[in-house]
């Protein structure tokens, strides 16, 4: 390797790696849909009366055909939106690939930084030498991404002049479940208006909240969870060894309790909170806190003062007494409320805010550290969401285990040592070189929108199916969008939104949990993941997340 470099040896491998396709896809050519009926999917009336163009499509299953007619050259326009997630570029490349595969004078353009270069026409020709330098890599620098959410009618009509101006025959919008919705309002008001130009989208997010019976996952979860699971180990190992600390470690994920869920199968911590369960019983801070203190001390009473606790990084929004403070905080914060501009210009913000919250809210947010109160304070995100991943749970856990540790010595009942390092693991995990699933499932959802743009679907999300199995058994297609969305409040208004799916507690996943969490409590059970490998046996470079495998009814060892 050269100081000189700017590419590592592993960067230039990586680029060099083909992912394997999908059986179907090795036959590109000849791969054509067929429609069926989605059973089971009586979608709620009001949005199908939102969405009157696209509403009556049924699911397009892909199958090798003959006597299909001949690929036209396209052009096509992409973005990422929201947050990154590994194998991005792989869903490019792949598209690059296919669609000049399909025909060769077809051109790719790409948006930068997110929907806004869609709004107002930043993009850049992708060509051959720029996929080249992005196969296989982390990251979406290619062309970089953003949050603004297309949501007025002037986005509308400028995405739609900007696609004109392009001679664009699709856009793809690569993003999780807020920017599905974006794409399938697109897609709709592209058709309202007599225009003939596709919008696809394809599943990101490393959360694994935008799945459902269609979506078995979305791609960056993969990758995500490994390498937190690879650092989990590598601080379990290193409180085993020096026997002083207990690690909170808080991981990213948003709402949801997959990766925190998928990491606990991986590592084996002492104990692990999983939101879901926290919102199902309604556990108060208290009560979480009086279990990870009961934790402590039948370690303390072994002997042992050190441990590794796993948090989900939106645990706050769970906790009865917290959601209630944050849905009143998100009104009274809302930027087209009075209350808003008064809280922006008074000099006592606090003082302010007291007036305007319930007695609970009021006493629980003044019996949190001062430091997340300004955290709960902060703009929400452009989709209204409260910013969980700058919310510091692990700090809000450890003051509190502190205090109850130390009631419990007082009284006699705790005689252990505790001191505690906090952790945050998020952005170390959306950005790196993706797992070899992941390069492939990106780089096969590339192709299967290559494929649904030639077959002239609008508001479709690209899918790859039975991910469990080998590759060249995935099952490739494309399902309506507007048939996975429901109407939820947002800001206050109804709106249609693609569901996000939060672990289900009478799934396989969070019941093996369930069953081996009591037996980590105790002994020092961790396992010790290592780090994503790319080359060697196929156990060590193929391996699904457990998550995937318990979801397919796969055995596990
Ligand atoms: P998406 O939902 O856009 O995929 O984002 C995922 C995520 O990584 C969340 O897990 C996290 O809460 C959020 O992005 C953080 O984003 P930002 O850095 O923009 O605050």
């Amino acid at each position: 390797m050269s100081v000189h470099s700017s590419c590592s040896p592993l960067q230039l491998q990586r680029q060099q790696y083909q992912p394997k396709l999908p059986s179907i896809l090795e036959h590109l050519r000849q791969v054509g849909g067929h429609f069926k009926a989605l059973d089971g999917n009586e979608a709620d009336p009001s949005i199908l009366s939102l969405f009157p163009q696209t509403k009556d499509q049924d699911e397009i299953v892909f199958s090798i055909q003959s006597g299909l007619p001949a690929h036209t050259p396209k052009r096509v326009g992409v973005l990422f939106s929201g947050g990154q997630a590994s194998g991005g570029h792989n869903v490019i490349t792949g598209l690059f690939d296919a669609l000049v595969n399909l025909h060769h004078e077809s051109r790719l353009f790409g948006f930068l930084g997110g929907p806004s270069g869609l709004i107002s026409d930043q993009h850049v020709e992708i060509t051959h030498d720029l996929v080249q330098k992005y196969r296989n890599q982390g990251g979406f620098d290619m062309i970089g991404s953003g949050r603004t959410k297309i949501e007025t009618s002037a986005q509308y009509e400028a995405a739609l002049y900007t696609a004109e101006h392009l001679k664009l025959d699709a856009i793809v919008i690569i993003g999780g479940d807020d920017s599905n919705t974006n794409a399938a309002l697109l897609a709709e008001f592209i058709k309202s208006k007599g225009r003939n130009i596709c919008v696809i989208g394809v599943p990101k997010t490393i959360d694994g909240d935008l799945k459902n019976e269609h979506i078995e996952i979305s791609f960056g979860f993969d990758t995500a969870s490994k390498t937190f699971a690879d650092i989990i180990g590598n601080i379990a190992r290193d409180a085993l060894s020096a026997k002083k600390y207990y690690h909170f470690i808080r991981l990213m994920g948003r709402s949801a309790s997959h990766i925190a869920l998928e990491c606990a199968l991986q590592t084996h911590p002492n104990y692990v909170v999983i939101a879901e369960e926290v919102l199902e019983k309604a556990k108060t801070l208290q009560n979480i806190t009086d279990e990870i203190c009961d934790v402590i001390s039948r370690r303390a009473a072994a002997g042992k003062n050190y441990g590794i606790i796993l948090l989900p990084e939106g645990i706050i929004e769970f906790i009865p007494e917290f959601r209630l403070l944050i849905n009143e905080l998100n009104t009274v914060l809302a930027p087209d409320k009075p209350h808003a501009l008064a809280l922006d210009a008074a000099t006592d913000k606090k003082a302010l805010l007291s007036t305007l919250l319930s007695d609970a809210s009021n006493q629980c947010f003044k019996s949190i550290p001062q430091a997340i109160q300004e955290q709960l304070l902060m703009d929400r995100d452009p989709h209204g969401n409260v910013q969980v991943s700058k919310i510091e749970t692990e700090k809000l856990f450890i003051t509190a285990v502190e205090k109850e540790l130390e009631e419990r010595k007082q009284k006699g009942l705790f005689q252990g040592k505790f001191s505690a390092q906090g952790h945050f693991l998020g952005y170390e995990g959306r950005s790196c070189y993706p797992s070899n699933f992941d390069s492939q499932y990106c780089n096969a959802l590339g192709y299967v929108a290559a494929l649904l743009i030639q077959m002239r679907a609008t508001g479709y999300i690209a899918t790859v199916s039975r991910l469990a199995e080998a590759v060249d058994e995935w099952q490739c297609g494309g399902i309506p969008l507007v048939k996975m969305m429901a109407m939820e409040e947002r800001h206050g208004k109804q709106k249609p939104v693609i569901k996000k799916a939060l672990v289900d507690l009478n799934n396989a996943p969070f019941k093996t949990l369930a069953k081996l969490r009591d037996s980590w409590v105790q002994e020092d059970k961790y396992c010790f993941p290592g780090p994503i490998q790319f080359a060697g046996l196929p156990a060590l470079t193929e391996g699904r997340t457990f998550t995937l495998l318990l979801e397919s009814s796969k055995n596990l060892q």
